[in-house]
């Protein structure tokens, strides 16, 4: 029995009673390329806008960028070692698109492909799924110098660009996923500046947000055209349960307006071809005419997905507030948070599943990211304890347990980090991994909630 082994069983008799999994369910793991790669000018990559905002003084504590991050660019073989040896059955990691065509047209970099071939193989060959993301967050420079996602022809060269993935990768993965959290990208990123590319304009904002939903529809034909049979699509949302501090009707309509700007933004045009009214007329009085809108945008929005991916952390308590953005600000959290201060509460996850099946969709769900930043102890004889996390991973996973015991039709769990990496603004600050990596020397230590999470997913698979 290796140590590893050894300390997985102790988790045993702390752990939860693992949910039966359904046919087809796979436990998995989830990173994206900025946050774990590094080699930025490794064989023929472009820049990014990632790298020009992490460049820029003042952008991400620290000063920190992802220049190097987790060295997985060079390391990707003994990190496919390591899911394999925490028992993981399904990947779920990004796609650099300056890999791929480093000025975000045209040219496609052989080399780059390869990285990701490669990749994918490696972990088939050891029973892992490879789920790909297209898009998480770092467009080439050179598309933002011409205006990025808030130029039309932006989402042209997405197509282009999934056709090219797809056709080359089809053979070996089989999920994809075009866009992840659209909304971080248009409004965390072109309103509130906290992300590349640090804008800070509404109308640019809301443009962008028309434009990445465009390009899920886009892609997913593109990708419909070249991936062999049996291949399938899906965007992921970050959905998150809106609920007014207090039980008044002007913090409840700050929900509404939080819920409209949040999910329902972004939910309603994709499954229901139209986006929401009230936060049309909002956006119109409060930014501007929403010029972006041409006919038959929203029919090819709306084409029809595969499964749909969500991605779950926290509720939000909201209340009035003239300052907040459309008027509606944080309200103090109730009971636990996490390092990011994100209210802990698995229930919402039950939420949030429920809501989309009552009101959106009967796609089989793929939770795409899920999971908890903490400030962890540093590894002490191979050791790195961190109980509220696998606290986190438990509550989560008995949530869905509880889901698909209502109905729920879930099919993958990954969770939010397989390793410790550059969590954007916040740099190296917030550590999500179940794996601790050490930054200096790039050692990879399995946190006991990776430990209980293997022990989990055999538990699960003994009892199915
Ligand atoms: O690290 C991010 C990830 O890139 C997108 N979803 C949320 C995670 C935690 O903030």
């Amino acid at each position: 029995m290796t140590a590893v082994d050894a300390r997985a069983g102790t988790t045993a008799e702390a752990g939860a009673e693992p949910f039966a999994p359904p046919p087809g369910f796979r436990f998995g793991v989830a990173t994206a390329a900025y946050q774990i790669e590094g080699s930025t000018l490794a064989d023929g990559r472009g820049e990014s806008i990632w790298d020009r905002f992490a460049h820029t003084p003042g952008k991400v504590a620290d000063g920190d960028t992802g220049d190097v991050a987790c060295d997985h660019y060079r390391r990707w073989r003994s990190d496919v070692e390591l899911m394999d040896s925490l028992h993981v059955e399904s990947y779920r990691f990004s796609i650099a698109w300056p890999r791929i065509q480093p000025t975000g047209v045209g040219t496609v970099n052989r080399r780059g492909l390869d990285f990701y071939k490669r990749l994918a193989e490696s972990l088939r060959e050891r029973g892992i799924e490879p789920v790909a993301t297209l898009y998480h967050w770092d467009l080439p420079q050179a598309l933002q110098n011409g205006g990025g996602w808030d130029r039309r022809d932006t989402v042209e060269r997405f197509a282009e660009y999934a056709r090219v993935v797809g056709d080359e990768l089809g053979d070996v993965v089989a999920s994809w996923i075009t866009q992840n959290e659209p909304w971080c990208t248009a409004f965390l990123g072109n309103a509130i500046g906290r992300k590349a590319p640090g804008l800070t304009d509404w109308a640019t904002a809301l443009r962008v947000s028309h434009h990445l939903l465009l390009s899920h529809g886009r892609a997913t034909e593109a990708l419909r055209s070249v991936l062999p049979g049996g291949g399938e699509v899906g965007i992921a949302l970050n959905l998150f349960p809106v609920l007014p501090a207090v039980d008044d009707e002007a913090h409840r309509e700050a929900a509404r307006v939080r819920d409209g700007y949040v999910n329902r933004w972004f939910l309603d045009p994709v499954f229901k071809g139209a986006y929401p009214e009230d936060m049309v007329e909002r956006y119109e009085r409060e930014v501007g005419p929403l010029n972006a809108v041409r006919d038959g945008d929203l029919e090819a929005i709306a084409a029809p997905c595969d499964f749909f991916g969500v991605n779950y952390y926290n509720p939000m308590r909201v209340e009035p507030s003239p300052d907040g953005p459309l008027h509606v600000r944080d309200a103090e959290s109730v009971g636990p948070v996490t390092g990011m201060g994100w209210e802990i509460d698995p229930d919402g996850l039950k939420q949030i599943l429920a809501r989309v099946r009552e009101e959106y969709t009967s796609l089989p769900i793929m939770i795409t990211e899920n999971g908890s930043a903490f400030e962890d102890a540093e590894p002490a004889d191979g050791v790195v304890e961190d109980p509220q996390r696998r606290a986190y991973l438990a509550g989560h996973l008995a949530a869905i347990g509880e889901a698909l015991a209502d109905g729920a039709d879930v099919t993958r769990y990954f969770v939010w980090s397989l390793l410790d990496n550059f969590e954007w603004e916040d740099g190296y600050a917030q550590r999500f991994g179940i794996v601790h990596v050490d930054f200096e020397t790039q050692a990879r230590t399995p946190k006991a909630s990776a430990l209980f999470y293997k022990d989990y997913i055999d538990r699960a698979r003994k009892g199915s």
